[in-house]
């Protein structure tokens, strides 16, 4: 009898185990990426830019040149990476504290220079390698380490939308919020991770995605209880959907597209969306 392979690692992630804390979803977009990675072919030249926060160790995950970039710089880092060495294909990968409190001014900054770069983006409402204080994410009454009564929306403001505030700006070719909470949630998530890499190899400008995750240690909540409070709470928050997409039509998950070098002119397609060369 031919036994019929049909699931398995991706090359592009090392089989070593992680230390993230079961339910947690760094571990399965970590598997989202690397499956981009392999199927667009772009391992050899793809260098990952990791964050400050549980994702720090993300050189230990992945079979690629990876680079630690300073809190919330990834953006920045990827942006000097990439305008060095346009042949790369560079992600960031970063948390809500990351990307979105002590790195907002990097990531606006990248997203309106319109950097063909892929953000990957982590949103689990709390700085959660530190300790679950609050993040420019947490939910209005959401308690903290940092906002013990709950988070107040006079006093803190509201949660920060940087699926929709990303979505405005001209340099931003792909914009969507996805969550982990089932497998056709992933299934979502990962068709998000592959739209955003097309973004990068149509040399269209950045493309981000938003992947709402639970952080069930500062949750204090089994892993079943934290995807159920996605559900409930995080995603009536955040809406998940596509809040921009400026690429080409003909291109899709199913239609690979060729490496950036090989399409010369192929910025000419890409909308309205500006372009740094
Ligand atoms: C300049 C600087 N300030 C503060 C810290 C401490 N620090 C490390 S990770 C982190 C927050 C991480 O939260 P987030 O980005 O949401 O990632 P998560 O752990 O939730 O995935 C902070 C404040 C640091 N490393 N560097
Ligand atoms: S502390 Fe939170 S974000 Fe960090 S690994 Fe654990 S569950 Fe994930
Ligand atoms: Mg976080």
């Amino acid at each position: 009898m031919t036994v019929k392979k049909v699931f398995g690692r991706p090359e592009s992630l090392c089989d070593v185990p992680t230390l993230y804390c079961g339910g947690c979803g760094h571990g399965v977009a970590h598997r989202l990426t690397a499956e981009a990675i392999d199927h667009f072919g772009v391992r050899s030249r793809a260098v990952g830019i990791a964050p400050a926060g549980c994702s720090v160790l993300l050189y230990k995950y992945f079979d690629v040149d990876t680079i630690e970039s300073a809190h919330g710089r990834a953006l920045a880092v990827g942006t000097g990476m990439k305008r060095a060495n346009p042949d790369l294909f560079v992600f960031s990968y970063q948390g809500d504290g990351d990307l979105a409190s002590i790195g907002m001014c990097e990531t606006i900054h990248t997203a309106n220079r319109g950097e063909s770069i892929t953000a990957i983006f982590i949103n689990n409402a709390v700085y959660g390698m530190t300790g679950g204080q609050m993040a420019p994410t947490t939910l209005p009454g959401q308690r903290t380490t940092t906002t013990p009564a709950g988070r107040c929306v006079e006093r803190e403001g509201a949660p920060i939308k940087m699926a929709e505030m990303m979505a405005t700006f001209d340099g931003v070719a792909y914009s969507e919020r996805v969550a982990l909470y089932d497998p056709r949630q992933i299934r979502r998530a990962r068709k998000a991770v592959f739209r955003a890499f097309e973004a990068q190899l149509n040399n269209c400008g950045l493309g981000f995605v938003e992947i709402l995750a639970p952080c069930v240690t500062n949750l204090k909540m089994t892993p079943d209880k934290a995807q159920q409070w996605v559900v409930e709470e995080l995603c009536a928050t955040f809406p998940l959907g596509v809040y921009k997409d400026a690429l080409p039509k003909e291109t899709n998950e199913s239609k690979p597209v060729p490496a950036a070098p090989e399409r010369a002119g192929a910025t000419a397609e890409c909308g309205s969306v500006a372009h740094a060369d």
